[in-house]
């Protein structure tokens, strides 16, 4: 149960690079709870009696003070058909390595009246090496006949700057939730969760919250747990055509905001897998994953989570594929390299034309490339440019949200279809990924008109 490797890249995939070296031992797992899947018909007080929270179907948390004796016991249970311990995932940073961008000039034609649009090289056409976003939203300019609806993406990151000026009205609101009357209005097994949960942060009863507000206090790049949520959700969502800051990607996408990722420790199994089911069920489609571990303590849990609330809830989760310079198909790293697929998981690329430096690759596990270096979106207090897989990943879920807020008809592996299949194609990633190619969204928003007219 023990760690193999001693090794550990970066649990947030911002491009910083430098491993922690931990040590191994009971601080690997959570000692307070274990994850059981509960059998056909059982009842999870056949089971136990401790205290337990059910995640979603047959998965419970329950809650111990000797999670390692509960799993042994538990283990030759026939009314349980898997336990898993929590499993940390450890935790680290690199540093970002500016001289190593490559900037190219500022985009001379941009869509939206931001600010920073002519930053926002990732929205440049494809023959400048972007995703054809400017393109494609003149395109719809142009043919106000096509109708589009709101989508739902969950961040499961940091946390996000709710106050943010780019960002107003793009936060989900659980309009069934009373906000701050410490009651779970809404019965959904947790109190006064508004726009999301907090799984680092349990009241009394070990019930996430639903305080996703920022850590108080100073916030530089690396010591900010706002920052990295809160970038990725502006590259998904920053509010378009309000002449400050930046534009998201999808005019369309509702953030749910998860916390779930520390930036001074480690996030859980547990607290994964538990994201996940609630974004699925509070309704989401989308699900951002900008984070990742390098070695798998033996924990399956986040995995068949996955595939359980892609085929229950039609969710696709995004995930960034981390920034080790690595090939994923031999140097495994979690969740990116589980065989799934109801994933997608996004490799980095430059304004260039060429992989990040530090992108991890493979042609079996990494799904596709998208823009990941020199990315500038919102952050605590402002706007700033990060590198990273992180930033890449959000650049899919926003792609995927716009495809769907035209198109919801289409199943998660119609989805997955339409995002990979419209990848433009490009010599040098063949060999580093299934598609061999980089995101796209006009190309995309072609091939699901073209190939799934009745998913409108
Ligand atoms: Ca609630
Ligand atoms: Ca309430
Ligand atoms: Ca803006």
């Amino acid at each position: 149960m023990q760690r193999k490797s001693s090794f550990f890249l970066s649990s947030l995939f911002l491009s910083l690079s430098f491993s922690f070296s931990s040590s191994v031992g009971a601080q690997d797992y959570d000692p307070s709870r274990v994850i059981v899947k509960l059998a056909p018909e059982v009842e999870i007080s056949e089971v136990t009696t401790l205290k337990s929270t059910r995640l979603l179907d047959e998965y419970y948390v329950i809650q111990t003070s000797d999670a390692a004796g509960l799993v042994k016991q538990l283990s030759s249970n026939p009314n349980v058909e898997k336990v898993s311990l929590n499993y940390k995932r450890s935790v680290g940073f690199a540093p970002q390595d500016p001289s190593k961008r490559f900037f190219k000039s500022l985009v001379s034609d941009p869509f939206f009246n931001d600010v920073r649009a002519t930053k926002l090289w990732a929205f440049d056409d494809k023959e400048e090496n972007g995703i054809d976003v400017n393109k494609y939203y003149a395109y719809l300019a142009a043919h106000p006949e096509i109708k589009k609806s709101p989508v739902l993406v969950a961040v499961v990151d940091t946390g996000a700057d709710l106050t943010h000026p780019d960002l107003q009205g793009k936060f989900w609101v659980n309009k069934k939730e009373v906000a701050g009357n410490g009651i779970d209005d809404d019965k959904n097994g947790y109190v006064d969760d508004v726009n999301g949960i907090n799984t680092l942060q349990r009241n009394p009863q070990n019930e996430a919250t639903g305080n996703v507000t920022l850590d108080p206090g100073p916030c530089t790049f690396l010591d900010c747990s706002a920052s990295h949520g809160t970038h990725v959700s502006g590259t998904i969502a920053a509010v378009q055509n309000n002449k400050i800051g930046v534009a998201g990607i999808s005019s369309e996408a509702k953030l749910i905001s998860i916390k779930t990722v520390p930036t001074d420790g480690d996030e859980t199994d547990i607290d994964v897998a538990e994201s996940y089911a609630y974004a699925a069920k509070m309704g989401a489609r989308v699900i951002n994953c900008s984070f990742g571990k390098a070695v798998n303590e033996g924990g399956n849990m986040v995995n068949e989570m996955i595939t359980t609330i892609a085929k229950k809830y039609n969710v696709l989760v995004v995930i960034a594929a981390g920034n080790s310079n690595q090939n994923i198909d031999t140097t495994l790293t979690y969740p990116a390299s589980y065989p799934n697929p109801y994933t997608v998981v996004v490799g980095a690329s430059t304004s260039g034309g060429s992989r990040a430096s530090f992108s991890n690759y493979g042609i079996k596990n990494v799904d596709i490339f998208a823009p990941g270096q020199g990315i500038v979106s919102s952050v605590k207090g402002g706007y700033q440019s990060f590198d990273g897989t992180s930033m890449a990943a959000p650049h899919v879920a926003g792609v995927a949200a716009e495809i769907l807020s035209v198109f919801p008809k289409l199943n998660v592996k119609e989805l997955k279809d339409v995002l990979l299949k419209s990848a433009v194609l490009v010599p040098s990633y063949e060999p580093l990924s299934v598609s061999g190619g980089l995101l796209n969204v006009m190309e995309a928003y072609n091939y699901a008109a073209k190939n799934y007219p009745n998913k409108r």
